[in-house]
């Protein structure tokens, strides 16, 4: 039966600033219209124009806090905690409250010199851009896991979570939690979070990846990490299998759970051969934001896992969380919660 805290996940605590019809700011910031990418000089105005033109909505983000938040959807109360690094501000008070809303424990380390990430959301039809500024989240210091409260939660975590994109500052604390994750016999997962996290953070995420039991992204991801590594192969069954058995610190093999939008999710696991699992069709007009939906999905897989389920069941339950989220305004699912699992 699941415990107090089984997951602990750990990423960038953002604040996301959602803004709808964003052709023009797409075209002003030369920005792809599905893409995650870090704030550049050139967009930084980007939050600014934004606030003065349109109108922005406030909503809890960062991609594994998303996850965790997920995850907790499904599971008893208090079993999901998340650590990350905020600033001293609103922004941070705003996350909080959405995580206490939702049942997922902030052990923040808060660094009063920086003000809380934020992240522009630029939604075009049905493509989100994600710009992101992220401050106070890449002060996280690995200190913090030494402190009383985040010993205590990751000396008896079940599971833990990385989110792909705390290598763009963190890949020494992720390997610090990984290798404590098998020091203490728990799966470690991690999301690959966004095309230029394999693309030009190879070497940190394949610093992490070898103690990683389960890895999760989705089809443009995979080719990115394809391409990085020279697999001379789109075949997402395939790149899923090469990650699959890439070197390993850990004993068991390695599961790997690719999604492909409404196309069916690629798994491999138990070192069998890849396989796939059908998702269901979202008609267009049931689709309110894509923002999210990855992480939502990632959440239920973990969840369902932490519940014992199966990975075949496990992965249908992220589908299902991913298609809710999707049928919600940001990175969020439905309240009151309807049954998942
Ligand atoms: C380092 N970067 C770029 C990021 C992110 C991020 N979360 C962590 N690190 N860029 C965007 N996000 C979050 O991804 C979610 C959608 O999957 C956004 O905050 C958004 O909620």
């Amino acid at each position: 039966m699941p415990g107090q805290y089984d997951l602990v996940a750990f990423g960038n605590p953002l604040l996301d600033m959602s803004i709808r019809d964003g052709e023009e700011v797409l075209k002003k910031y030369n920005l792809k219209s599905n893409d995650a990418i870090l704030v550049e000089p050139q967009h930084e105005s980007i939050y600014e124009y934004i606030v003065q033109n349109y109108k922005v909505q406030y909503v809890a983000g960062g991609a594994a806090q998303n996850t965790a938040r997920a995850a907790q959807y499904i599971l008893p109360e208090k079993s999901t905690a998340y650590l990350g690094a905020v600033g001293n501000d609103d922004l941070a008070q705003q996350l909080r409250a959405a995580n206490d809303r939702e049942g997922l424990r902030s052990a923040y380390q808060v660094t009063p010199d920086h003000p809380t990430g934020s992240c522009a959301v630029v939604i075009t039809g049905h493509d989100r851009s994600l710009v992101t500024r992220l401050g106070a989240a890449e002060k996280f210091d690995k200190a913090h896991l030494e402190t009383p409260e985040v010993k205590q939660l990751t000396d008896n975590a079940k599971f833990f979570y990385m989110g792909g994109f705390f290598v763009t500052h963190g890949a020494e604390v992720g390997l610090i939690v990984a290798k404590k994750a098998k020091e203490i016999g728990v799966p470690f997962s991690l999301n690959l979070s966004a095309p230029f996290i394999p693309q030009f953070f190879t070497q940190q995420l394949d610093s992490i990846i070898p103690y990683a039991s389960l890895v999760i992204g989705n089809e443009s991801e995979a080719v990115a990490y394809a391409e990085a590594h020279k697999l001379g192969t789109t075949d997402l069954s395939a790149i899923a299998e090469a990650i699959a058995n890439s070197p390993s610190e850990i004993s068991k093999p390695r599961t790997v759970v690719i999604t492909h939008g409404s196309e069916p999710t690629i798994l491999v696991e138990g070192g069998n051969k890849p396989r796939t699992i059908p998702t269901k069709q979202i008609p267009a007009s049931e689709i309110v934001d894509t923002n999210g939906a990855g992480d939502a999905f990632a959440g239920g897989v973990v969840g369902a896992l932490i519940l014992g389920k199966s990975i075949d069941e496990a992965v249908q339950i992220g589908q299902k969380l991913g298609g809710m989220c999707i049928g919600q305004d940001g990175p969020r699912l439905k309240f009151p919660k309807e049954q998942v699992v």
